[in-house]
């Protein structure tokens, strides 16, 4: 698959030089015409749902990943390709070409912001911690457990968790790189870990389904922003981030937006009444 997938890759490119040298579309527009070609875009995902998620079959599925392929289809690229990706390998990633575009709940930063060509918001959520019943250590925010120094936390790498727990002043030997969902659950309830952070969607998704009694969601994590995420593309494809966002403007508009999302616990609302500048420009 990955050779075909190279080989795709290649043949749309060709196709995108015929095209500018042709004169018949412009460079812009090159890369869409590429994707065209290759008939579908890479995406990178981190498989926590209900952001993005992988069934056992390979089948994709979750808010992010239904809002890019139906969005991808609407401009002629018929499918999505996922990679599973850390979220702090995400950006360089998708600089070196390894993806086409990041559609996993890559939170708008100022600092990411600058390193990449982000739509305009598409799922939005605050933070929450999962810990033992009871919340034994009395955790509400980042900052309290920075103040017991005893007190860990679990975080996804190069996470916007991770970096909150960081800013708040947990040491970084307090703060423990969790590769996935499963990983920090477990973590939790053998006690490795006193708290594992992640968006609320995410961790109420992960109690859901651990079914264990002995574990309590602490949400929202005091003093943590609300933070929304965009299909994240590499600086030099705006005019596709651009293609990407009339599509999503017509969807946001024609309530098909909110059909997908919502379904998943997330709201359209929410994504509808900010914007990508705002975000951005957020401290
Ligand atoms: O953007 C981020 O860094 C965070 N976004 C999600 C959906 N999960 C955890 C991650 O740290």
């Amino acid at each position: 698959m990955k050779k075909l997938g190279i080989l795709a890759g290649v043949a749309g490119l060709a196709v995108a030089a015929v095209l500018v040298a042709s004169g018949a579309r412009s460079a812009d527009d090159a890369k869409l015409e590429q994707l065209k070609a290759q008939g579908f875009a890479r995406v990178a995902i981190a498989n926590e749902p209900p952001y993005t998620a992988v069934a056992a079959d390979g089948k994709v599925s979750g808010a992010a990943p239904d809002v890019a392929r139906e969005i991808f289809k609407r401009l002629g690229v018929n499918d999505i390709v996922a990679s599973i990706s850390e979220y702090g390998a995400m950006i360089p990633g998708l600089q070196a070409g390894r993806f086409d575009v990041v559609t996993a709940g890559l939170f708008m930063k100022p600092e990411r912001c600058a390193a990449v060509a982000y739509s305009e918001p598409v799922l939005c959520d605050a933070e929450a911690m999962l810990v033992k019943k009871g919340n034994p250590k009395g955790f509400k925010s980042y900052a309290d457990i920075a103040k017991d120094s005893s007190a860990t936390v679990g975080a996804p790498g190069g996470g916007t968790e991770e970096k909150l727990a960081l800013t708040a002043g947990v040491p970084r030997d307090r703060v423990i790189v969790v590769p996935d969902g499963q990983s920090g659950l477990k973590m939790v309830q053998d006690g490795r870990i006193d708290a594992y952070s992640l968006p609320v969607l995410s961790i109420n998704d992960l109690i859901k389904k651990a079914n264990d009694p002995n574990l309590e969601v602490i949400a929202p994590v005091q003093g943590a922003p609300v933070y929304c995420d965009g299909a994240a593309f590499k600086k030099g494809d705006e005019a596709l981030r651009d293609a990407y966002d009339v599509e999503l403007a017509k969807m946001k508009k024609s309530g098909e937006f909110a059909k997908i999302i919502e379904p998943y616990g997330f709201s359209a609302k929410a994504a509808m009444s900010t914007t990508r500048e705002k975000l951005c420009a957020a401290k």
